[in-house]
């Protein structure tokens, strides 16, 4: 066995032994895995379907159309009210979520352009122009912030999102978020921003698994109360591969003529026909080079499962699987409440968020964690005064520990244990020994 074998192995029986708490995380399926090492990855096709500039596409033609279609599928209305296939196209050429956004600002913006967005504090992601952004040399951040709705619970503030949208005309408004533990609406917002010809970006990467099983208001809507486009990687609740898809609304809205001269031309330097053919032309042959189909095809099985058309090992149906993340996400946090910790803004999905005493380092004790065998990551908090090295917060997803088998009961015993380990209750062998038990009752594949 040589080196790089000899960690694989090594990785392997590390994740199989721990237990996984990043929310951002999970567990595909081995088809989805077994996929992403296939001969898919052998092949180039910079174009899409029908418009390749390699010969030998046959067959990724047919793959990636397939894929397409089924992403839309997964995203349908729950009511019917509308055909998604003819309100929003999709993009399965990404690679992962940061390009995705990035794509969309190269876009749909003009430099100069300001876009409105989540602090990271409050949930939002580094992509989202955070401070540090390489974004920055093009584009003007603007943030809007969450509010205190009740003692350690925050909520995103609607009015404020309003009035910097009045004040500051940005270009693009972004929804979504990377730790945020509330569930929020769209149409509202969409609307508003739309009314003050301003795009919106729905970057649903944590929470397209649970939109998908209608646990969650989705993003995409007809007219002015859908988002124009929405990103959103393939690995976290979606349970696919390391992947992302962009959907893009299949028409120009008239809220974007403010900036129609920002999107590409088309083929025959005309405007284009709608947001998904500008998105195309920015990916290929705009940015990016061949689409990877391992992934394409790793995305398409994961579609699958969450339609039911095949079925992931944990042998239950996708809508009952999200279902019982967000149960075993409740049972986690009742139990951290129970054994002593403070919340940040109760969860409503597959994340919480805990505010550790402040004498604690978050770093020190994500260490503690994993000597124990729990894996899980330090998180800023919404007005946190710490660094973003050593915030006050711990993040804690249920996405991958649910889909190994967990339970409720389950749940609420890695809460004790991580209370028992961050208030010193006991030994470090004494709680690892806790964890192994657990582990031992898991699934695997
Ligand atoms: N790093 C991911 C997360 O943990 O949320 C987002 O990119």
């Amino acid at each position: 066995m040589n080196i790089i074998q000899n960690l694989t192995t090594l990785e392997e029986k590390k994740q199989q032994n721990t237990i996984n708490l990043i929310a951002s995380e999970n567990y595909p399926s081995h088809k989805v895995l077994e996929l992403m090492g296939s001969h898919w990855s052998n092949k180039y096709g910079e174009g899409y379907p029908g418009k390749r500039y390699y010969a030998g596409n046959e067959f990724t033609d047919k793959l990636e159309s397939f894929v397409q279609e089924k992403a839309l599928k997964v995203f349908g209305p729950k009511d019917n009210s509308f055909e998604i296939s003819e309100e929003y196209g999709v993009n399965v050429q990404t690679l992962s979520g940061s390009p995705a956004n990035r794509t969309v600002f190269l876009t749909a913006l003009k430099n100069g352009d300001k876009i409105l967005s989540p602090k990271l504090s409050d949930g939002g992601h580094l992509t989202h122009m955070h401070e540090v952004s390489i974004m920055k040399k093009f584009f003007e951040p603007i943030n809007y912030t969450v509010k205190e709705v009740a003692p350690n619970d925050y909520e995103i503030d609607v009015d404020d999102i309003k009035e910097k949208i009045l004040t500051h005309k940005p270009a693009l408004l972004i929804l979504g978020f990377s730790s945020y533990t509330k569930q929020y609406e769209f149409a509202e917002l969409c609307e508003f921003a739309h009314q003050n010809q301003v795009m919106v970006l729905a970057d649903v990467a944590h929470i397209n698994g649970i939109i998908a099983a209608g646990l969650h208001d989705s993003p995409f809507k007809k007219g002015i109360y859908g988002a124009d486009f929405v990103s959103m990687t393939t690995h976290k609740t979606f349970r696919g591969p390391r992947s992302a898809m962009l959907f893009s609304k299949k028409y120009l809205p008239n809220w974007v003529t403010k900036n129609l001269e920002a999107l590409p031309k088309n083929s025959k330097n005309k405007e284009v026909s709608g947001l998904d053919e500008a998105i195309n032309r920015c990916i290929f042959p705009g940015g990016f080079g061949g689409p990877h189909f391992n992934k394409i095809a790793a995305m398409g099985q994961a579609c699958l499962e969450i339609l039911g058309e095949d079925q992931h090992p944990d042998g239950i149906s996708f809508a009952d699987y999200s279902k019982k993340t967000l149960e075993n996400t409740k049972a986690l946090e009742n139990s951290l409440l129970e054994n002593g910790l403070e919340i940040i803004s109760p969860t409503q999905n597959h994340l919480c968020l805990v505010k550790l005493p402040e004498d604690k380092d978050s770093l020190e004790i994500q260490k503690k964690l994993e000597k124990i065998g729990i894996i899980c990551n330090r998180n800023v908090i919404p007005f946190d005064t710490k660094s973003a090295w050593k915030p006050s917060g711990l993040r804690l997803g249920m996405p991958a520990f649910t889909s190994r088998g967990a339970t409720l009961e389950t749940s609420k015993k890695i809460g004790q244990i991580i209370c028992d380990s961050v208030f010193d209750k006991k030994s470090e062998e004494v709680l690892k020994t806790e964890v192994e038990s657990i582990v031992s009752g898991l699934n695997w594949w």
